[in-house]
């Protein structure tokens, strides 16, 4: 996989080379580069905003800064180009040969464009899994009142554009946001956790939060790790495993208890769990 980001703040995105993001660059798992959305601007100020039509507070960016990036990193020509890897092939699509949205029988390879806003619909383990099997991700990490509409727009004769959020709150950029979204999507590449299991145990994967974890040693300032982790017995070391993430999510997000018996994912020994009844 390939990510690109597009932002004014350069060096915010130096942790994407750490921990784990940075093991799977060095293993080739993985390719990034940052690009300074400054390259792309015509005047000695190196401006990227100006001031909103219509009035109001605060600064909006520039479409004529914006479009050229975008196509330049869609096509890995200009500026974009310097990020480039020499070594590895990243196939990509030519300015001149656009796929059509909806190419019937023909798979849309034009790059997702993750544009973080609180505005975007909500960013979720789902989002995370649709885009970990995506060749390419492109960031454009919006500041001050945000991005000319147009430029997205535009944007979507190259790309698959998708305005998202993390939450219900407001950041002063996007680039915290991509690195969240940037972690999320890659440890879900095959190869970049050491062990497969950990994520088909995740929070989420199975609608229900995790429950509590215990290592040695068994008994620490006299409280002692539940005597069914010590049984042996797999078959009730997963039914307690269950058991203990519904109380959970019960106790601290009702609404996703709630979808899971929408959806007729709860058994009887679910719901005798979470009514308390369970011998
Ligand atoms: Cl994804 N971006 C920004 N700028 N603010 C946010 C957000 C994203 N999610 C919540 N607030």
């Amino acid at each position: 996989m390939r990510l690109d980001v597009i932002t004014i703040f350069p060096e915010y995105l130096d942790p994407l080379r750490h921990a784990l993001l940075g093991r799977a660059i060095e293993r080739g798992i993985l390719d990034v580069a940052v690009h300074d959305l400054r390259s792309w601007t015509h005047d000695v100020h190196k401006a990227v905003d100006d001031t909103p039509y219509g009035g109001g507070p605060g600064m909006v960016m520039k479409p004529t800064v914006w479009g050229p990036a975008l196509d330049d990193v869609a096509a890995l020509t200009g500026p974009a180009a310097d990020g480039l890897r020499l070594d590895s092939a990243h196939p990509h699509v030519a300015a001149d040969d656009v796929p059509e949205p909806d190419a019937p029988g023909g798979r849309d390879d034009r790059p997702v464009l993750v544009v973080p806003t609180p505005a975007g619909r909500p960013f979720t383990q789902a989002t995370a899994e649709r885009w970990a099997t995506e060749e390419r991700l492109v960031f454009a990490c919006g500041r001050y009142e945000g991005i000319d509409q147009r430029v997205f727009e535009d944007a979507g004769e190259r790309y698959r554009v998708e305005e998202v959020s993390l939450g219900d709150y407001v950041l002063i950029g996007g680039e915290v946001a991509v690195l969240v979204m940037a972690e999320a999507v890659v440890r879900l590449i095959p190869g970049v956790l050491g062990n497969r299991r950990s994520h088909e145990e995740d929070s989420f994967q199975d609608g229900l939060l995790e429950g509590p974890s215990y290592t040695k040693p068994r008994v620490w300032r006299d409280r002692e790790v539940p005597a069914v982790l010590l049984s042996g017995d797999h078959a009730k070391v997963d039914r307690w495993r269950r058991d203990q993430a519904l109380l959970r999510t019960a106790a601290v997000r009702p609404e996703l208890v709630e979808a899971l018996e929408h959806d007729g994912r709860l058994d009887g020994h679910d719901r005798s769990v979470l009514e308390g009844t369970a011998e």
